[in-house]
C-alpha cells in the first residue's frame, strides 16, 4: 500500500486543499469492500458466465430469463450490503466543498446505489440503476424495489443453481403496456443517455482535479476521461489496488483499498477544521 506520509501524499493534499472543482470517477472497486463483486477478475463470475457477457443486449435477446435471474441475484445481494468508508469519505468531502462554495461532482459507473445511500448528492450514475426498470416497448421507466421483482423470479438467480427458462409472459412487465421490462442500465454497445454525456463533458472541461477510483479503466467512454483531463494539464489521482491503463496518465497513483485510502486522502485539512470549529 502507498505510504500516507510520503511526498506524493503531501503534494496531493496541497492540491486537494486548493482545488475549486473536483471531479471523481468511481468503478466497481469502490464497492468491493462492501462485499459487492467487481466485474472483471475472479469475482466477476455468476454461474459459469462472466458478468460482462450477461450485461449485453444480445444476452437479453437470447434469454431474458437468464439475464433477469442475474439481475435478480444482484438486487437481492444489494439488500444485504452497506456503503463503506470510501463511499462516506466522498459524500463528506462533497458536503465540505459545497459549504465552502466549491464544486465536487461524483460520476459513477456503478449501478448499486451505494453512493446515494452514503449521502452523495452531486452524483451522476452514468450506467443507470439496478433498482430502476425500463419498458422494452414503450420506454416507461420507474424505480422498483420489489423483492422479488415478480413471482416467477422468487428464489431464482442462485449463483450455483440453474433453473428452467422463465417464459417472457412471467418476467417483469410494464404496468403501462404489459410488455417485457429490463433493468434500466447501460449494456455494452448501447449508447449512454445524451444528457448525461453532456453533463459529464461539461464537468470534464471544468474540473481542476480528477480522482479515478476503483475502475479497471477498460470500458469506454469512462476509460478515456483520465487521458482527456490529463491532456488539459489537470492533475489526475488514481486510487486502485493495482495499475490500470489510467495509471500512465496519472500524476498520482495511490495503491491500496479505497475504503482505507480515501478517508485519509480526503480528510479535512487543519484549516478546514479550524474554520468549522470557529
Ligand atoms: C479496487 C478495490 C478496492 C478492487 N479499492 N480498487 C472505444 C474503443 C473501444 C470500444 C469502445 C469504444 N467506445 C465504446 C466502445 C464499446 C464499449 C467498450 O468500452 N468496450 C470495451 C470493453 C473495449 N462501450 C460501450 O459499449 C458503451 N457505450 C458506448 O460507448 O456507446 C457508444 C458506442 C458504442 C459502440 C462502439 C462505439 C461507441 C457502454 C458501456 C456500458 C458498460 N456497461 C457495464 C454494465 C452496466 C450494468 C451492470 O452493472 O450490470 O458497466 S459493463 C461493466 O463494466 C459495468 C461497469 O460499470 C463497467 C466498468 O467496470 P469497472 O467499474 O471498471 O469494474 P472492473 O471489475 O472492471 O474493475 C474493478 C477495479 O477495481 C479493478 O481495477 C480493481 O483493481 C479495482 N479494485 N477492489 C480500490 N478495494
Ligand atoms: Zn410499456
Amino acid at each position: 500500500m502507498t505510504s500516507m506520509t510520503g511526498p506524493e501524499f503531501t503534494e496531493f493534499r496541497e492540491l486537494f486543499a486548493k482545488a475549486r472543482s473536483v471531479l471523481v470517477l468511481t468503478g466497481a472497486g469502490i464497492s468491493a469492500e462492501s462485499g459487492v463483486p467487481t466485474f472483471r477478475g475472479s469475482g466477476g463470475f455468476w454461474r459459469t458466465y462472466q458478468a460482462t457477457d450477461l450485461a449485453t443486449p444480445e444476452a437479453f435477446k437470447r434469454s431474458p430469463s437468464l439475464v433477469w435471474e442475474f439481475y435478480q441475484y444482484r438486487r437481492e445481494l444489494m439488500r444485504t450490503k452497506e456503503p463503506n468508508k470510501g463511499h462516506f469519505a466522498l459524500a463528506e468531502a462533497e458536503k465540505r466543498f459545497e459549504s465552502e462554495g466549491k464544486r465536487f461532482v461524483l460520476v459513477t459507473q456503478n449501478i448499486d446505489g451505494l453512493h446515494r445511500q452514503a449521502g452523495s448528492q452531486n452524483l451522476i450514475e452514468m450506467h443507470g440503476r439496478l433498482f430502476t426498470t425500463r419498458c422494452t416497448s414503450c420506454g416507461f421507466t420507474e424505480d422498483n424495489y420489489d423483492s422479488p421483482i415478480c413471482e416467477a423470479l422468487r428464489n431464482r438467480g442462485s449463483p450455483d443453481q440453474a433453473g428452467a427458462e422463465i417464459p417472457i409472459k412471467d418476467l417483469p412487465s410494464c404496468r403501462q403496456c404489459q410488455s417485457l421490462v429490463r433493468p434500466n442500465v447501460v449494456w455494452f454497445g448501447e449508447a449512454l443517455d445524451r444528457d448525461i454525456v453532456k453533463k459529464i463533458d461539461e464537468e470534464i472541461a471544468k474540473c481542476d482535479l480528477f480522482l479515478v477510483i476503483g475502475t479497471s479503466a477498460v470500458v469506454y467512454p469512462a476509460a478515456a476521461y483520465a487521458s482527456w483531463i490529463a491532456r488539459r494539464g489537470v492533475p489526475v489521482a488514481e486510487i486502485n489496488i493495482e495499475s490500470t491503463p489510467s495509471t500512465s496518465v496519472s500524476t498520482f497513483h495511490f495503491e491500496g483499498p479505497s475504503g482505507e485510502l480515501l478517508p485519509i486522502l480526503l480528510a479535512p485539512t487543519t484549516d478546514d477544521k479550524s474554520h468549522k470549529d470557529s
